[in-house]
């Protein structure tokens, strides 16, 4: 199987330079924000940043995405501190990529491809190495032209240039194979799922969502007593793990942890990673987790929401819960964040405060889904009732000369339950 072009060789600490381009006239201060993210992921693949190129002006050069003066730039850090790796936070198209390439004489790799390489890196259960290596073969796709080059370039070479774009159509045919072969392996994985999830569609099902890093899967341990990966990097967790929050009222209320987002996030990945992020699309209820300690908090809360909407959950009930406020600097800065944001929730997933608020206010969730309803059952429907106590809550219930007289919450999905009882 041909592998998307991969930067394993350069474990340790590779220096990266970065590169920042402000499109909309963003401020500095932003760009630099931007680049302390891109400086987090580089370092999730033991890269360490060297310095910094910032171009805050001027409009994108389609060949190299950035202005001759900044390729300067580019080239003196780039002599200055001995790196061969420079790092966009924008998307390259192909011929962008490969321009920049021969004229730093460096590896040249976009946010897009950074990510993709993480994903590859932490992937570890077989959907989400399937799912990652899907999105880096359709990232490959259009930037084979690139690796048979060289021998256009060269000189003299008998047929050179025919091996090499015969060489390219060879390459373009497998990795079409294979991206053909990994579609319909995911096809089965994503049956698969939906067949564990039609086994809980009777179940209430929370699903934790929120930028990549914001405490989710140390939440998901101290709220269901498990053992889930958890680790001071970027996407840690890749894949979908679901466990019973409580039993309540003869049913169960389930809680999901799974990937995390990220400001930016490659189409590729999200379209690959379907079956996964399913979970989010199928919650009952969606948690959507913010770092209060970050000082970009907002602007990964607007990410958030914006996957979110791309995903079709948009307008799923949910809440905001704040996490980390042990290590939030400023007091008033939860005071201004429960007025700004009412409802909200305020934890610390790792010192335990504020998560027996967070699991009640997840079982209210769940009894917001009840409906109330009043029947007059039979002194033979007995059994009905007995149904009605183990999915629902009575709230009361009177022997009369017509029967027994009973009010009740319900879960709306199991009137048709109790109707179809009646009925027969
Ligand atoms: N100070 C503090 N650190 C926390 C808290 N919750 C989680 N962390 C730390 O934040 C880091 C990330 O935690 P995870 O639970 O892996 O975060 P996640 O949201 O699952 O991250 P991804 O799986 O990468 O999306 C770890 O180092 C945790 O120990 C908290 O309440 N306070
Ligand atoms: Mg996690």
């Amino acid at each position: 199987m041909i592998q998307a072009k991969s930067h394993e060789s350069s474990r340790g600490k590779q220096k990266a330079i970065l590169v920042g381009v402000s499109l909309k006239q963003k401020p500095l201060w932003e760009i630099e924000e931007l680049l302390d993210e891109l400086s987090g992921l580089a370092r999730t693949l033991d890269y360490s940043e060297c310095g910094r190129v910032i171009q805050s002006k001027g409009r994108i050069n389609p060949s190299h995405f950035i202005g001759k003066g900044k390729l300067e730039e580019i080239m003196s850090v780039k002599e200055e501190c001995g790196s061969d790796l420079v790092l966009f936070d924008e998307d390259l198209s192909p011929a962008q990529c490969r321009n920049l390439e021969k004229t730093l004489e460096c590896t040249v790799v976009d946010r897009c491809g950074l990510i993709l390489e993480i994903f590859n890196r932490h992937a570890r259960t077989r959907e989400a190495k399937t799912q990652v290596q899907l999105a880096r073969l359709k990232y490959l796709l259009p930037r084979l032209a690139g690796r048979w080059s060289h021998l256009h370039r060269q000189k003299g070479g008998i047929g050179l240039r025919e091996a090499g774009e015969k060489q390219l159509e060879i390459d373009r045919r497998l990795v079409r194979n294979d991206i053909y072969k990994l579609e319909s392996k995911l096809k089965s994985i994503e049956k698969e799922r939906a067949t564990q999830r039609k086994a809980r569609d009777e179940l209430f099902k929370a699903s934790l969502v929120g930028y990549t890093n914001v405490g989710k899967s140390t939440l998901m341990n101290r709220l269901t007593q498990s053992n889930l990966f958890v680790e001071d990097r970027l996407f840690a967790t890749l894949d979908a793990s679901t466990r019973t929050l409580k039993e309540v009222a003869g049913s169960k209320i389930l809680l999901t942890d799974t990937v995390g987002f990220i400001d930016k996030l490659p189409h590729s990945l999200v379209a690959s990673f379907k079956a996964t992020l399913d979970e989010v699309r199928m919650a009952d209820l969606l948690i959507r987790m913010v770092d209060l300690s970050h000082p970009n908090f907002e602007a990964q809360m607007a990410s958030t929401s914006r996957v979110i909407g791309e995903l079709g959950a948009g307008d799923k009930p949910h809440f905001w819960v704040f996490n980390k406020i042990d290590s939030v600097s400023s007091p008033s800065l939860v005071e201004n964040t429960a007025n700004r944001f009412p409802g909200s929730v305020f934890i610390s997933a790792t010192d335990g405060s504020g998560c027996e608020d967070l699991k009640q206010r997840i079982i209210e969730g769940y009894e917001e889904r009840m409906v109330e309803r009043e029947l007059v059952l039979g002194y033979k429907e007995r059994g009905l009732l007995r149904q009605i106590r183990l999915y629902g809550r009575i709230l009361s219930e009177k022997y009369t000369e017509e029967g027994i007289h009973v009010m009740f919450l319900l879960e709306k999905k199991r009137l048709g339950l109790i109707k179809k009882l009646q009925d027969s």
